[in-house]
């Protein structure tokens, strides 16, 4: 079968997060960010506090990203180097420090992709109320002014808030405290809307202030089966398909809150505020994304509920999910895991790249994708064929669907380099370099090239015309 080539300009890269990857959680002025101060640590690591000490390395991770032909790097701007306190003073030292990342990749012709936000919120708005506050809009908004004033005139591609849906559906897992209010679940959706309108906000000042300026959200978006082809199955998997993904990019693309969502917080007794003028915000014209990134890992089986359902403990984040009366996630016997038993789905990902074109009509750019595991160093070699076998067979589905039609702008699998994993510490890896440490021991931070890196190199100097 004869696909059609990548484009020249094809953004292959890889992608990292500030509080993951870069240390340094107090040097030259930083505040502490929700991260830093969270009491439920993942039980892989000591903490988030060195993380792979990028702040000490950063000139030698971009030659390695460099090296391996990046084209684009995607990575998050720590809100609180920023600015210690989320809303304030600004640290003249912080904003040095990305200047001299931005212009060191500029230097490699590698084109930043910027998260603005990806899990690390100043400890000191999460102390104030966190998302659950209003004020968090003005708050974001100013940052957001903050980052384009400083870094607008060189970087072109911006990315608001990472995993939204994740953070509001499942936030206990990534730190964030719902727990204060008597109503939760209006609550969560209350963070949610201050999220919608902080996003909005800033696509809104982009447009305005950064000349040539894209911006857009960056979900974890599943595709959804159905478990059987009983009939209520299928209502189930549309239920999922909705409150899992396409209600949060509706709003950015339609500035619309999809009704079945609206209808159940209704019936929940639980629906959130919106105050007046707020749809105006979402509506506007500017405030509507240029482009959809987005994170892929797995897709979801799913069924209607029985009443007797109880939530069961997979694996780490890939508890079976599931909401009384609309859907339950259930595991699929036709696809094969990976060592932390997440399932591997390629194909999927083919399905979630023609759905999500054909819901917004707006280019893609994947901004994750990747396969954690225990890698080993050994005699200064790292042999990772399982995350090549992993990538081969997503990228050839990738390739597949811009054959049927699909516009992708770029791949930004997950992780450049190694860092600590979300729920795993450092027991699980993900990079294409191998970082010297483990989960107690910080070792030397030595950086050593994988099996994978050599793969992945060759795989974008032939911008993918042998996958
Ligand atoms: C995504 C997050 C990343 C990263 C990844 C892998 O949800 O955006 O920050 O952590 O998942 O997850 P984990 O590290 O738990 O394996």
């Amino acid at each position: 079968m004869k696909y059609k080539q990548f484009p020249t300009d094809f953004l292959w890269g890889g992608s990292t997060s500030a509080y993951q990857f870069e240390g340094g959680w107090d040097a030259e002025g930083k505040g502490p960010s929700v991260q830093d101060v969270r009491k439920n640590i993942p039980k892989g690591t000591t903490d988030f506090k060195v993380a792979s000490d990028h702040f000490n390395h950063w000139k030698e991770d971009v030659a390695l990203m460099a090296e391996m032909g990046f084209k684009s790097y995607r990575f998050s701007i720590s809100w609180s180097r920023v600015i210690p306190k989320g809303i304030g003073d600004v640290n003249k030292d912080g904003i040095k420090f990305y200047n001299n990342l931005i212009d060191e990749l500029l230097k490699f012709k590698i084109t930043p992709i910027i998260t603005m936000f990806h899990f690390d919120l100043p400890a000191a708005l999460d102390k104030d109320g966190g998302w659950l506050n209003p004020k968090i809009v003005d708050a974001f908004e100013n940052y957001a002014k903050v980052l384009f004033e400083n870094f607008g005139d060189r970087v072109k591609h911006w990315l608001t808030i990472n995993e939204q849906n994740i953070m509001m559906l499942f936030g206990e897992i990534v730190g964030i405290d719902f727990g204060k209010s008597d109503n939760k679940l209006k609550a969560k959706y209350q963070v949610n809307h201050h999220m919608m309108l902080s996003q909005a906000k800033a696509n809104i000042l982009c447009h305005k202030m950064v000349k040539e300026g894209k911006i857009g959200p960056a979900p974890n978006i599943n595709p959804a089966y159905p478990a059987s082809t009983k009939p209520i199955d299928n209502t189930a998997t549309f239920n999922l398909r909705i409150m899992r993904n396409f209600f949060f990019l509706d709003v950015a693309v339609f500035g619309r809150y999809h009704y079945l969502v609206l209808n159940y917080l209704e019936k929940q007794n639980s629906m959130f505020e919106i105050k007046e003028g707020e749809m105006d915000v979402l509506n506007d014209k500017l405030a509507k994304p240029d482009f959809i990134a987005f994170n892929y890992y797995a897709s979801s089986t799913v069924a209607m509920p029985e009443k007797s359902f109880k939530e069961q403990k997979l694996t780490d984040q890939q508890v079976i999910r599931s909401l009384e009366g609309m859907y339950q996630q259930v595991p699929n016997d036709n696809l094969t895991k990976t060592q932390f038993g997440w399932e591997i789905d390629p194909i999927g990902f083919r399905n979630v790249l023609r759905e999500l074109y054909d819901r917004y009509n707006l280019p893609l750019i994947i901004t994750e994708n990747g396969i954690g595991g225990h890698d080993k160093l050994i005699d200064g070699k790292v042999d990772d064929q399982y995350r090549i076998e992993y990538y081969k067979y997503h990228l050839k589905e990738m390739k597949v669907a811009l054959n049927d039609g699909v516009e992708i702008m770029g791949y930004n699998p997950w992780s450049a380099i190694d860092l600590i994993s979300t729920h795993e510490g450092s027991t699980k890896r993900y990079g294409f370099v191998f970082v010297n440490r483990d989960e107690f021991d910080l070792k030397d931070m030595s950086r050593h090239r994988k099996e994978s890196f050599f793969w992945y190199k060759d795989v974008i100097k032939t911008n993918g015309k042998n996958l």
